[in-house]
């Protein structure tokens, strides 16, 4: 891993009442000033709690370390399963389970996450300018800037948007992710015939040749808890001329309900932290925010 990314101080995950997958699942009241480990809450005492799918132990999920001793490499590269953090070393409490990084969730245990500790996913934005129909770049009538538009997803879980990104299989690498997760959601590979989808393949491998990093580290997913956490990389792959993602017919697949090539702006409601990923590519190519 490069240089630990900055580690963020705070998150808004712990701010909802409930676990965003069971509303019968309370989280322990965090307020702001609460959520670094280093800010004394002597009450502070979360449900443990993990999802009944993911305790009946799904390939991809750890074992239940409450109960069972796993000899999980925290910290480490594990087997096919990278168990660092982009923030470098994180604590591992009195019970040996690893600890968020920006701090208290107001709950403990997995919640739906497979891993203990950081599980890590890649994040695809798919970026060209908006342009009308005499292919005219759009610039935005206040800033005068141009409008960058990204492709976007339907999350299936919350049907919030989102960029179309994924969790990184075990062993897999970050490029393989990136290209799969964008081609599973955004074009539908997996319903097209085999004899099209090598050719569909090799375009996916052009356009994501060259990508530019936005950011790596925590994210602030509804579905971390204080043991368990989503990390992302976040990649812009610019179509800089319109003519290579744009021969792509988008349709959604997989985890996701519907696609759009979407027009950024400071008014987007997105998923997660992707709204904060978004303006930091519209910053790169001194578009319209
Ligand atoms: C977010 O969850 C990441 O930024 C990524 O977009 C996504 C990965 O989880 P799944 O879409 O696989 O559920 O934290």
């Amino acid at each position: 891993m490069n240089k630990p990314a900055p580690i963020p101080r705070k998150h808004k995950n712990c701010l909802s009442k409930t676990y965003c997958r069971d509303d019968k699942q309370n989280r322990f009241p965090v307020q702001e000033n609460q959520i670094v480990w280093e800010a004394s809450y002597p009450e502070y005492d979360p449900d443990d709690f993990t999802m009944p799918h993911i305790l009946k132990g799904p390939v991809w999920a750890d074992p239940n370390i409450r109960v069972v001793d796993a000899d999980i490499q925290f910290n480490d590269i594990d087997g096919k399963h990278d168990r660092r953090s982009h923030h470098g070393p994180y604590k591992i409490d009195d019970e040996g389970s690893p600890l968020n990084p920006v701090g208290r969730t107001g709950l403990r245990g997995r919640g739906t996450l497979g891993k203990w500790g950081p599980n890590h996913a890649a994040d695809p934005v798919v970026t060209r300018w908006k342009r009308d129909k005499n292919n005219k770049i759009v610039c935005d009538k206040e800033t005068n800037k141009p409008i960058l538009q990204f492709v976007a997803i339907v999350r299936r879980d919350h049907g919030d948007w989102a960029i179309p990104g994924g969790m990184v299989d075990a062993g897999e690498s970050l490029s393989v992710t990136l290209k799969r997760e964008f081609g599973e959601e955004a074009l539908n590979t997996l319903e097209i015939p085999i004899d099209q989808r090598d050719v569909l393949k090799q375009h996916i491998d052009k356009i994501f040749q060259n990508g530019t990093e936005i950011y790596r580290g925590y994210v602030d997913d509804p579905r971390n808890t204080d043991n368990s956490w989503m990390e992302t990389q976040v990649y812009n792959f610019h179509d800089d001329d319109g003519q290579s993602v744009g021969i792509f017919r988008l349709n959604a697949g997989d985890d996701a309900t519907g696609v759009k090539w979407t027009d950024i702006n400071r008014n987007l409601k997105l998923f997660a932290s992707h709204a904060d990923f978004i303006k930091s590519v519209a910053e790169l190519h001194n578009a319209h925010w």
